[in-house]
């Protein structure tokens, strides 16, 4: 009988103490690294969504370890975070203790399954050996001017008194005690990925990532080309800059708009004839969030600058100023020139303030159909507003000289036109910002810096790291960063000058931990550097990433930044971290709805591995469908398959050692055909489809009064990556000696594992053996081909002939007169 549980747990021990996944630092073999991402060890346990990866890089590790490579497959955690600090305010249990016990017990879960990672590089991004070198890093972006300190409004809830993270703020208020948050403005450190946006965007091209996670990246990044123009202010020697991506549209801009905070709006003080009112709206648009700023639907507000005007450089026009919230002050200048007629934002705003509205461009109908198709599109959008405001490009009118031009020709001329008078320059903007890595938390790597009175920032030298986050804190909320009550973290002195000092208390972004664990697997236990240079280049880039595609624009975005940096500074050799990346679906509730505890419809993957088995589950799993797709649980399925592994535990008494010779010819081409097909869908990601084959062959073996044993070990071999305890057992009861799990503590001589057989080779001759293509003539004149199988019959060769729409158009109606076949080549048709 098929006991799983025996099996499972036998061979997992058996496995762990030959380290047989152990990889190898350097060797003759190509070496393979296959990467998940490493979990949040949350108070949850193990989700069923998180095998569903794990599982698939577990079978593409196998099936490289079988074809040859030196594959290298860690785990760890993600371990520094708010919920385990949140779990602490709740419940007084330190975060130390609660990821303690949660990292085990994911540990013990994701050991159940029989994943064949390598547990001796195991990394915990909240141990002190793992955190030396978060802040290693973060000297070593200080070092390169990439670590900067500036002022940056936080959420604040008043009545926590604490600093909150945009997930803890739910409209506007704080997810506690729903009161309405506040922006606070703290001096915090970032990280200058803005100074990669160039090479960030570039390098996606080379890297083969599913195309939707590119073009979030590059969205993300936010590129756009445009000018830089300035507008003179009558009478007075400032100018204001806006940043414009629509040169073409000058003439038609008939008031300029700046960010509530312009710095301009100060030194105009005196001239400003209404300022009271100013600094009331600029005081109401500092208490609001971005987003509240941007949402489209809010009706625009803003405020003019009575007594100045700015002037149009294009027309020498006299134009009111404005200060409205719309207008965002870290993006471009914060400053814009407004076209009403061609800006959706600009012409509401205008609509409200009565402004005069100037049309420049012109959809021309007959000189360009593509611009015909993008404005219906338009019109489509922008329904109501679609006669009045036109954003697309087209021929400029009440342009001047300019008449006539189309938009592109037109953005080109005009800006090299005011260039000549020092009125415009070209210039790219980003919507990246530089990444504010401060945290007003405990539960997270500290900052290496010092704090002088006299030498002021002093970063902490780098044979004094780590900085050890100190235990006894009162993590309770206060209204600042726990550290900073810390007696004990701030004994310190200045290293410079030996003078009063204290520590910088906030802590990194957990987010800073992940850009580089997948470093720290290749040389897990260097204690003089995250990881030796020729271990780097040995192992790195990681060639296969799996993980969901939820939360990583960030994370993978951050990945990319650290690596470019290191590379600019020659620290290694390559430039992108992860070659290959796949998305797995999301596994839904067998309901159709998202896995929730309140919904009570939550699958617990121990309930099935111990239920089922571990080879059901993993198996199940990656036979739900397509494995980027989401599917909802289904337990009939996961029945399937746990019927489908005990057929194979039946067949395997049916086995013959025979002779070579007697050759099952049927059985023989299938095999053949099914390890091409398994091989082929391992490395497509069509692990469904490799399941499904495996099941049809299993289906034809059950008919089978015998199977000869080497087509049963091949078989054997090609479901292993998928249910490796059962193909291991059923390896060793064919004689192949493993070794007794319980036994004598060093493995036996000439035990030999599945998982180090060569992954089986497929004859080609059997392969094309069972399809040919079938040539169809009409009239004797070749006008198809089609793979059909082998032994096809005259009736249904003449059937499939019939059926093939070319051979339709060539028949045209007519009659048949007949048919000549030729078996497994040819069949012509005569009409
Ligand atoms: C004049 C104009 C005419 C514009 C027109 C658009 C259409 P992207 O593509 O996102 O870069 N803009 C510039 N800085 C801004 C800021 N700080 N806050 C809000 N809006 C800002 O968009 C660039 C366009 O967004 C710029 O081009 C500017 O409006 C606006 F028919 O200038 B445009
Ligand atoms: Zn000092």
């Amino acid at each position: 009988m098929y006991n799983h549980k025996e099996i499972e747990k036998k061979w997992q021990k058996k496995w762990e103490k030959d380290r047989l996944y152990k990889s190898q630092d350097f060797s003759d073999k190509p070496k393979f690294y296959c990467l998940d991402m490493f979990p949040y060890p949350s108070g949850a346990g193990l989700h069923v969504g998180h095998p569903e990866g794990y599982t698939a890089t577990d079978i593409v590790s196998r099936y490289k370890r079988m074809n040859g490579y030196n594959v290298l497959h860690p785990m760890g955690w993600d371990a520094f975070g708010l919920p385990a600090e949140n779990y602490a305010i709740k419940t007084k249990v330190h975060p130390d203790k609660s990821t303690h016990e949660n990292i085990n017990r994911f540990r013990e879960q994701i050991q159940s399954l029989g994943l064949s990672y390598d547990w001796e590089r195991e990394v915990d991004t909240s141990s002190p050996e793992y955190y030396k070198w978060t802040q290693w890093f973060f000297l070593f972006l200080y070092k390169n001017g990439w670590a900067y300190r500036k002022k940056a409004p936080v959420n604040w809830c008043p009545s926590c008194q604490t600093v909150l993270a945009n997930e803890q703020v739910i409209d506007g208020a704080c997810d506690r005690c729903k009161t309405k948050v506040i922006q606070k403005e703290l001096k915090q450190w970032f990280f200058k990925i803005t100074d990669f946006a160039e090479e960030l965007i570039a390098g996606l091209d080379k890297i083969d990532w599913p195309e939707s996670t590119k073009i979030m990246q590059r969205h993300w990044i936010g590129k756009s080309e445009g000018a830089e123009i300035k507008f003179s202010i009558f009478n007075f020697q400032f100018s204001i800059s806006v940043f414009t991506t629509r040169p073409d549209t000058i003439f038609g801009a008939t008031y300029l708009v700046l960010a509530p905070e312009h710095k301009i709006v100060e030194k105009l003080k005196d001239k400003i004839e209404n300022y009271a009112e100013i600094e009331k709206y600029v005081l109401a648009s500092k208490k609001k969030t971005e987003r509240e700023r941007l949402a489209q639907e809010k009706e625009k507000t803003g405020v003019e600058l009575k007594g100045i005007k700015a002037i149009n450089p294009a027309n020498n026009q006299e134009i009111p100023i404005f200060i409205a919230d719309y207008v965002l002050k870290g993006y471009g200048t914060g400053a814009i020139m407004a076209v009403p007629k061609h800006d959706l934002r600009d012409y509401l705003f205008a609509q409200k303030y009565n402004l005069p509205i100037v049309e420049v461009i012109k959809l021309c109908e007959i000189k360009n159909e593509k611009l015909k198709i993008k404005n219906h599109n338009l019109k489509f959008k922008n329904n109501r507003e679609e006669e009045l405001v036109y954003e697309d490009e087209g021929v400029l009118v009440n342009s001047g000289e300019f008449n006539g031009l189309d938009s592109e020709a037109a953005r080109e001329k005009i800006t090299e036109w005011l260039a000549t008078k020092g009125l415009a320059k070209k210039k790219i903007n980003y919507k990246l910002r530089d990444w504010l890595i401060s945290r007003q938390r405990y539960w997270g790597a500290p900052i290496p810096i010092f704090y002088c009175e006299k030498c002021g920032e002093v970063p902490v030298s780098e044979e004094d790291l780590p900085v050890l986050l100190p235990r006894d804190v009162d993590f309770m909320p206060h209204g600042e960063s726990p550290l900073t009550r810390s007696k004990e973290f701030h004994k310190v002195k200045c290293p410079k000058c030996g003078g009063k000092a204290r520590r910088e208390s906030d802590t990194m972004d957990t987010f800073v931990c992940s850009s580089w664990y997948f470093f720290r697997y290749c040389d897990p236990k260097n204690a003089e550097e995250f990881a030796s240079k020729k271990l780097l280049k040995y192992w790195m880039p990681v060639d296969l990433y799996v993980g969901g595609a939820e939360h990583t624009v960030l994370h993978l975005l951050y990945s990319r930044f650290f690596t470019k940096a290191l590379h600019k500074k020659g620290l290694i050799n390559f430039d992108e971290p992860f070659l290959k990346l796949r998305h797995q679906g999301m596994i839904l509730a067998e309901d159709g709805r998202k896995m929730s505890k309140s919904l009570g419809n939550v699958i617990n993957p121990d309930e099935v591995v111990e239920k089922y088995g571990a080879d059901t589950m993993r198996m199940y799993e990656m036979f739900m469908g397509p494995f980027e797709d989401s599917i909802a649980w289904n337990t009939k399925g996961v029945i399937g398959v746990r019927r489908f592994l005990e057929k194979v535990w039946k067949i395997k008494s049916g086995i013959r050692n025979q002779e070579s010779g007697t050759r099952n010819n049927k059985l023989d081409g299938l095999v053949h055909r099914i390890i091409k097909k398994v091989g082929v869908d391992i490395e497509n990601f069509k692990f469904n489809t490799a399941v499904a084959s495996l099941m049809i062959l299993v289906n034809h073996m059950e008919r089978e009064e015998f199977i000869p044993q080497h087509l049963f070990e091949s078989f054997l071999k090609i479901l292993s990556p998928f249910a490796p305890h059962l193909a291991e057992e059923l390896w060793t009861q064919l004689g192949y000696k493993v070794g007794d799990a319980e036994g004598s503590g060093t493995a036996d001589e000439g035990s030999k594992s599945i998982f180090v057989e060569k992954w089986p080779e497929y004859d080609l001759r059997l392969v094309q053996e069972d399809e040919v293509d079938l040539v169809i003539q009409v009239n004797g004149k070749v006008r198809a081909v089609v793979q059909v199988k082998t032994d096809i019959s005259e009736s249904e060769a003449k059937k499939i002939a019939l059926k093939q729409e070319k051979i339709k158009k060539w028949i045209g109606g007519k009659k048949v007169r007949k048919f000549i076949f030729v078996p497994g080549r040819l069949i012509n048709i005569v009409i």
